[in-house]
């Protein structure tokens, strides 16, 4: 290799710093100019690196797997020009009630049976009202006791709000900026690139962990994909875990009949956000239904340490259990055990 990517901790110089600085910490302070430069480095040295980074940091056969209900369906006031559940589109999404206690307990238990260590709650709001947290508080209770890690995704949060839920037992929240700032107009008016970083840093300060990332194949250029990267590389503190989507084209929507996208651009995105941010879950999200094997198998190689598991995400589909429990055992792959213990891809 002529040497254009030295992404090793313990490389110095040239033409990329190291990912992690001296003190262990990762690196904050990416600049475009770098992200750009990986992002378009030849396919094997950018493979190379992120695997190297990858191994400094996680055991590469083992991948957290969580599982995604939503409590609160459709009805959206949100204008989402990706979402099936925006009330402005027809996209076949009924709206439907905030679910009972109970159903979602019996869903976590069975996503608990199938081997899921977290367990990821979304709701279809602009933001929660303060009598829909005292239910979602109910949730994240109850979802704790089963020794599952818990995820909610309720929209915009203000930082009380952020408080309640941190002291409700909330492991994670799950708010993406979706893409480029400057792509992000096209995609959604109604609520702005700074709420979404305002959410964030209330979910920081609250304590909680962050999970934020984007979306893929919206017809964005490669320059949204750096600056999304960029951006999410050089907030305060890297998000715990980084969902990367690709687009799930839902017939109705403002972005359904976009181009489809090239699953090595999909693969570079993965293997940049691993090299960038060495510490974080990289996970391959939405779109896995529309990869290939092989695909899904160059993002594992290339950093992706997460999945999306049970065969519905929100309201569109996931693989079946049985096809990624086949391609897991096909890859070698294990899930990551919690502190909570082992789980089983096998069982259930
Ligand atoms: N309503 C809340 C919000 O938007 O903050 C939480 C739920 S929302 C569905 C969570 C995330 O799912 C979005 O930010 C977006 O990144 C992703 N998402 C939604 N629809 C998608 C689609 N059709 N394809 C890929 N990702 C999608
Ligand atoms: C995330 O980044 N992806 C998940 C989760 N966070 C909430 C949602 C994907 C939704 C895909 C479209 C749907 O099923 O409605
Ligand atoms: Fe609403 Fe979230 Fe969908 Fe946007 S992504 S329309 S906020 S449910």
């Amino acid at each position: 290799m002529d040497g254009a990517l030295q992404a090793e901790p313990q490389d110095s110089g040239g033409p990329f710093a190291p990912a992690t600085l001296a003190t262990g910490k990762p690196r904050t302070d990416w600049t475009l100019e770098e992200v750009h430069a990986l992002y378009r480095a030849p396919f094997a040295d950018l493979l190379h690196a992120a695997q190297t980074v990858h191994r400094q940091h996680f055991n590469p056969n083992q991948v957290q797997i969580s599982t995604l209900l939503s409590v609160k369906t459709g009805g959206c006031p949100e204008d989402c020009a990706y979402c099936p559940q925006s009330v402005r589109y027809e996209a076949g999404v009924a709206n439907e009630p905030l679910m009972e206690l109970d159903d979602v307990l019996a869903n976590a238990r069975a996503a608990r049976e199938q081997g899921a260590t977290r367990f990821c709650m979304g709701a279809a709001w602009r933001s929660p009202k303060s009598k829909q947290m005292d239910h979602i508080i109910e949730m994240i209770r109850g979802v704790s006791e089963l020794g599952m890690e818990t995820c909610a995704t309720l929209g915009m949060l203000q930082p009380g709000q952020a408080q309640q839920l941190k002291d409700a037992g909330l492991d994670y929240y799950n708010h993406n900026l979706d893409t480029s700032e400057n792509f992000y107009r096209q995609i959604i008016t109604t609520r702005t690139y700074k709420q979404r970083l305002d959410t964030l840093q209330s979910v920081r300060d609250a304590g909680i962990k962050v999970c934020c990332g984007g979306i893929v194949g919206m017809g964005e250029k490669e320059t949204d994909r750096i600056e999304l990267l960029r951006t999410l590389a050089t907030l305060p503190e890297h998000p715990g875990s980084i969902p990367i989507n690709q687009l799930v084209q839902v017939e109705g929507t403002p972005l359904n009949g976009t181009d489809s996208f090239d699953p090595i651009d999909f693969v570079r995105t993965i293997a940049v956000a691993r090299i960038l941010m060495p510490a974080s879950h990289v996970r391959l999200s939405a779109g896995r239904e529309e990869m290939s094997d092989e695909t899904q198998a160059l993002c594992f190689l290339a950093g992706a340490n997460s999945i999306f598991y049970g065969e519905k995400l929100l309201t569109t589909g996931n693989p079946a259990v049985d096809a990624d429990r086949a391609l897991m055992a096909r890859l070698g792959m294990e899930p990551e055990p919690t502190a909570a213990g082992q789980p089983d891809f096998t069982s259930g």
